[in-house]
């Protein structure tokens, strides 16, 4: 079996666009367009891979007491592994991820000097071509590396390790997580993947990639997940299935809740964004549709005017309200496909 947990996160405010109101407040005029992988020309592709090697660069700003977060990125991977079972699994999900891509994509541009606009990987392309370990988002040159290879290392931490792509090539090295689900705590290791189907290993011990469980985030499903009516259903399979199965199938640093270890995390979560939008449609019912439990025993009903944890990652706790629409409060943005 694979693991189930997974996880995900986020980031805040947009930027943009936008006229300014009487009373300061801003409006969304003009919405910055999330595009897909696959539509950026190699510059921008570039771009995004800079300004995200970048930020894996620069020191640390929070958690001064926690040893284990040493870079900028580890500020990010630190709360949201902290927070893992307030934001997965409940309703706030959606709204808590949708948060978090923002503000990693306002640290990239504030911190990184990021001209960009953060893009999203539909993997649900790949899904259709049956064809997800050759996905372009994989390419070595224009994407973010492949599978997680055998070196020759003895160090614990060390024996599998992406090697190509512009991760790999800074030998990106981690401090947060350890990528072995069965061991908690924190190991100092390379970036790694193990891609998998979810089939255990074969009789020489390596793991079985097959189709990497791909009819689990076809279009297919997306159909399905696009025609529930409520919110808490349309959120928990979109949860539950694609969104678990992709941090899964990729494993390594992407399987624990120190996923945002992985780059393709920001994309990954930008499309269950995307989906979320989506279902939306702008619509005024749905865009007010918040249903579902603040926590995971789901006793405690949740609420509209929830805010949602954030450590110290930002200043003051969002409110889910302001997070429901993507071209409102503080978030100004489209997708290239709705
Ligand atoms: C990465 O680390 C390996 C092993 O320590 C070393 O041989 C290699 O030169 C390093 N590469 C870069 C680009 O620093
Ligand atoms: C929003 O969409 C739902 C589902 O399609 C529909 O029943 C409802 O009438 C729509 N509401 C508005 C205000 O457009
Ligand atoms: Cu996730």
């Amino acid at each position: 079996m694979l693991p189930t947990s997974i996880i995900a996160v986020l980031a805040f405010t947009s930027q943009a666009a936008a006229g300014v109101l009487p009373r300061g407040e801003t409006a969304c005029t003009d919405p910055v367009v999330r595009k897909e992988w696959r539509e950026l020309d190699d510059a921008a592709k570039a771009e995004y891979l800079r300004a995200a090697v970048c930020l894996r660069k620069l020191p640390k700003e929070k958690y001064a007491y926690i040893d284990a977060v040493t870079t900028r990125m580890d500020d990010l991977v630190y709360t949201h592994f902290s927070l893992n079972t307030d934001i997965h699994f409940v309703a706030n999900f959606l709204p808590w991820h949708r948060w978090y891509v923002q503000l990693h994509e306002d640290l990239l541009r504030t911190e990184c000097g990021f001209t960009g606009i953060q893009p999203y990987w539909d993997w649900s392309i790949d899904a259709d071509a049956k064809d997800m370990p050759n996905s372009p988002l994989f390419d070595p040159v224009t994407g973010f590396g492949g599978d997680g290879k055998r070196t020759t290392s003895n160090e614990p931490g060390f024996q599998r390790c992406v090697v190509d792509g512009p991760f790999a090539n800074t030998n990106l090295t981690l401090a947060m997580g350890w990528p072995d689900m069965n061991v908690a705590g924190d190991r100092l290791h390379c970036f790694t993947r193990e891609f998998n189907g979810g089939l255990g290993n074969d009789e020489n011990g390596n793991i079985i990639i097959g189709d990497m469980q791909v009819g689990a985030y076809n279009s297919q499903v997306m159909k399905t997940i696009y025609g529930f009516d409520t919110y808490a259903d349309m959120s928990s399979m979109l949860e539950g299935l694609p969104h678990a199965q992709i941090h899964s199938v990729i494993f390594g640093d992407m399987g624990p809740a120190t996923s945002p270890n992985e780059p393709l995390f920001f994309l990954h979560h930008a499309n269950v964004d995307r989906a979320w939008a989506k279902w939306q449609g702008r619509n005024a019912t749905r865009l007010a549709d918040y249903t579902g439990f603040k926590d995971t025993a789901r006793t405690i009903p949740a609420s509209i005017d929830d805010s949602m944890p954030i450590l110290q990652l930002g200043d003051t706790e969002p409110v889910v309200k302001d997070y429901m629409d993507i071209q409102a409060g503080p978030l100004c943005y489209t997708y290239s496909s709705m």
